[in-house]
């Protein structure tokens, strides 16, 4: 069996979606994700001009082994743009392999270990009663988690993933799009004194089953992380998601000597090697790396084994920046893990969407069901993804109140 060839588009409803689609001489075609949040034209480029032209040829049931050429060929290792394109290249092989096969991909892993997947969904509020009412409407559509993101009084800029406008506060969902990066003024110590009381009004709000989430969004220095883990480690949220930049392990140890609040890293990582110590030494509860960021299924399975043996369970990130390619590789495993955790599912589902990509998965009760379909069970639509055209856009930037550079 041959790869006869394989191509690259870029384009989607209100997002850069870099899908590959490898086709093989026994017409059986598999659909990878490329999709690098605003940097969507390098790794379409690196596939297109490094990898596509070795692929033709190969058998693509040899996923493993075309893994290990593309990753040691590079010769430089691991980074972002490589892995996604790595990454986009693995998912289609998988989604052939299993379509040889007849079976969705799940049971090539084997087999489901549950029904439903936990997903959880992004509440925002530009105040708390708006928070309460963003929460209350997925609580009604039968979520079971919530990652709450709640404007903080004063703050000088809009806060991470939170809009300052009442009016589209709801489903806010971060506009990247524009030819320079927005820039945000972050307050840490207005953040500090505000949000524990969010924490504290939610629970008496929603009681004690309704799983909460948050995410810091990298914001906090060690020492400030630690001292808030310890005081909201009383409302049991469910995780603290990237409460200090995750490249500097050694903070995740020392907000860990100081509370048992459960921590969620990952979603910048791309290797096995970025969290390795981290699972380890069980300085995480939580990994979050995404199937495309992090080289595919091979890899990311690679993670998720080595988590399971160290009780980390898995919460793969799930931006809207995945297509519905990346977010059914990741469903697939979610199927199986025996350590799964939960899936951040941000509803992709709208009528261009899932005329772009049609596919049979469905979330029930904040569920997530994978469809039975052979392979990935999503498709791709060629026609019509030439409706869409690339559109520019960047990542905000974040300065501290005295103009210092800090982080998203
Ligand atoms: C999350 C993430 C995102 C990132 C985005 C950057 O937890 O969903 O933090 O919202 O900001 O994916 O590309
Ligand atoms: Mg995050």
């Amino acid at each position: 069996m041959k790869i006869t060839d394989a191509k690259v588009f870029v384009g989607g409803p209100k997002k850069n979606y870099v899908t590959l689609k490898i086709m093989t001489d026994q017409g059986i075609y598999g659909l990878g994700d490329a999709t690098l949040n605003n940097r969507e034209t390098l790794t379409a480029k690196y596939l297109q001009d490094y990898l596509v032209p070795c692929l033709i040829g190969m058998d693509p049931r040899r996923s493993e082994d075309i893994w290990q050429y593309f990753y040691r060929g590079a010769y430089f290792r691991r980074g972002p743009i490589a892995m996604a394109a790595f990454g986009a290249i693995d998912i289609a092989l998988w989604d052939i392999k299993a379509k040889l096969a007849g079976l969705p991909l799940y049971e090539l892993f084997g087999g489901k270990s549950r029904e439903g997947a936990m997903v959880y969904a992004h509440a925002t509020g530009a105040d708390l009663d708006d928070l309460i009412e963003s929460i209350e409407n997925y609580v009604a559509q039968g979520y079971k988690a919530v990652r709450l993101q709640c404007g903080i009084p004063g703050m000088p800029s809009e806060s991470y993933g939170v809009s300052s406008k009442k009016e589209n506060s709801k489903h806010f969902i971060t506009n990247f799009l524009g030819d320079k990066p927005k820039e945000e003024i972050w307050d840490t110590e207005k953040y500090l004194r505000y949000m524990p009381g969010v924490f504290e009004k939610l629970r008496v709000k929603f009681g004690p089953d309704l799983k909460l989430l948050h995410d810091v969004h990298h914001r906090l220095l060690p020492r400030e992380a630690a001292e808030f883990a310890k005081e909201i480690e009383q409302y049991k949220l469910f995780w603290l998601e990237d409460p200090t930049p995750a490249e500097d392990q050694e903070a995740i140890r020392y907000i860990r000597q100081h509370s048992t609040v459960p921590i969620a890293i990952g979603e910048v990582f791309n290797s096995i090697y970025d969290c390795n110590k981290l699972i380890e030494e069980n300085l995480i509860d939580f990994i979050r790396v995404a199937c495309t960021y992090a080289g595919g299924i091979t890899h990311v399975k690679r993670i998720v084994d080595l988590a399971g043996l160290h009780n980390v369970r898995t919460g793969f990130h799930g931006a809207p920046s995945h297509s519905p390619i990346s977010m059914a590789a990741q469903a697939h495993l979610n199927a199986w893990a025996p350590n799964f955790g939960i899936q951040e599912y941000l509803v992709l589902g709208t009528p261009e969407c899932d005329a772009l990509f049609p596919s049979k998965h469905k979330l029930v009760d904040g569920l997530f069901h994978v469809s039975d379909e052979p392979g990935l069970g999503v498709d791709f639509d060629e026609k019509e993804v030439e409706k869409y055209e690339y559109s520019l856009g960047f990542h905000p930037v974040t300065r501290l109140v005295d103009g210092t550079m800090w982080n998203y």
